[in-house]
């Protein structure tokens, strides 16, 4: 595989409503769109970079200059056997995961579309149907968040995450376990705590939630090993995982109990399946996250969640829940009982809306 060119886009999408975490609000989505071209046939990535550096350090603007200006040199010209060479030829530059993941992930829809295979095959996937819950951001009142969930569960969806912080968490989760004793229930803290607010934390438990995600800093696995001794709850680590070094880690430290894998995050699909095959030998399961895709990344999160060891409801939702228009043809349906069919086409298996993304395109560059 040789790529011609990349075509950078930043594309520009309103969320259907804000989605609030502890490290901010969100009304309009920036995203970074590659295409990339490949012995005549075009593959699509999306970086999951945010507007600002506040969930990881990378941003859109960081995410472009290091394709531009590091990865698109790295692979000019260049001949790989397939998709799955990329990220190896990419790791001259640290860090930068968003970036890289951006065109890895591309690379690997171009050979899909090459091979005409659904790109699920391609990567070893076995579930034809995968389980989705919601991630919910934090409302402005308990009724607010109430009939959210309501509405959620109505439409199938097989597990409610909350957003909490610090002044917001106790009372919606006992609110909301009063109202569902039944349902699946976790809470996500995007990094909102410290070590010494265990005893806070430890309250939660009253809850029995299935796990807890992202309780301490972003990048202090050591912590989380401190805080999972004094939790019965299960902790699931999803900023600190930026490499499979980071998962051995937070494994054998019992830093967590669940990994939350996103492409993004980790780089591509070689780092997410070799902290998937890792997680498995471990019997850590793990589920897909989500950060607000497009069409493009939301497809792409579903091959990944085919893989074998993706067993508990991931992040990953319809189109609707956060795009009057998707840029993917057809949009991402869910089904009743709160699943997504794995589509058979080849690559993604979703086909890019080239006219609607030009619509919305802010900026573009193309390198060859
Ligand atoms: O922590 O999982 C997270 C969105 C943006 C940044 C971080 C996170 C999230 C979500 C949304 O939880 C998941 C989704 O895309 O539905
Ligand atoms: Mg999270």
């Amino acid at each position: 595989m040789k790529v011609q060119k990349i075509t950078l886009r930043e594309i520009r999408m309103p969320l259907v409503t804000p989605f609030e975490t502890s490290f901010g609000r969100l009304t309009n989505r920036r995203m970074l769109i590659v295409q990339v071209e490949s012995d005549g046939v075009s593959g699509w990535g999306e970086s999951v970079a945010g507007e600002g550096p506040f969930y990881a350090p990378e941003t859109v603007e960081t995410a472009w200059l290091i394709l531009r200006d590091f990865l698109w040199p790295i692979l000019k010209g260049r001949d790989f056997a397939n998709a799955a060479e990329v990220w190896q030829a990419l790791e001259p530059v640290r860090g930068h995961n968003m970036a890289k993941g951006a065109i890895e992930s591309a690379m690997w829809d171009a050979e899909a579309r090459q091979k005409n295979l659904p790109l699920w095959k391609l990567l070893g996937g076995v579930h034809r149907e995968i389980t989705c819950g919601v991630s919910i951001g934090i409302k402005p009142t308990v009724e607010e968040l109430i009939s959210t969930v309501e509405r959620e569960l109505a439409a199938g969806y097989q597990r409610i995450k909350i957003k909490i912080k610090p002044g917001n968490d106790i009372a919606p989760v006992e609110r909301l376990r009063q109202q569902f004793p039944q349902i699946r229930l976790m809470v996500d803290a995007n990094s909102a705590y410290r070590l010494q607010d265990w005893p806070h934390l430890k309250r939660l438990e009253a809850y029995y939630l299935m796990m807890i995600e992202q309780p301490l800093g972003w990048d202090d696995i050591f912590s989380h090993a401190e805080l999972q001794r004094k939790l019965d709850t299960p902790i699931c680590l999803d900023e600190c995982i930026h490499t499979e070094e980071h998962a051995r880690a937070a494994i054998e430290l019992g830093a967590c109990r669940i990994i939350n894998i996103k492409l993004g995050r980790v780089g591509g699909y070689v780092p997410a399946r070799k902290i998937h095959d890792f997680c498995k030998s471990r019997q850590i399961p793990v589920w897909c996250g989500g950060m607000l895709e497009s069409g493009i990344g939301r497809a792409h999160n579903i091959a990944l969640s085919t893989l074998e060891n993706f067993s508990l409801p991931g992040d990953v939702t319809a189109s609707r829940r956060y795009w009057a228009e998707d840029i993917i043809a057809p949009e991402v349906l869910v089904s009743a009982n709160g699943t997504i069919h794995v589509p058979d086409g080849p690559g993604i298996g979703y086909e890019p809306r080239i006219d609607r993304i030009e619509a919305i395109t802010a900026r573009k560059e193309v390198l060859s």
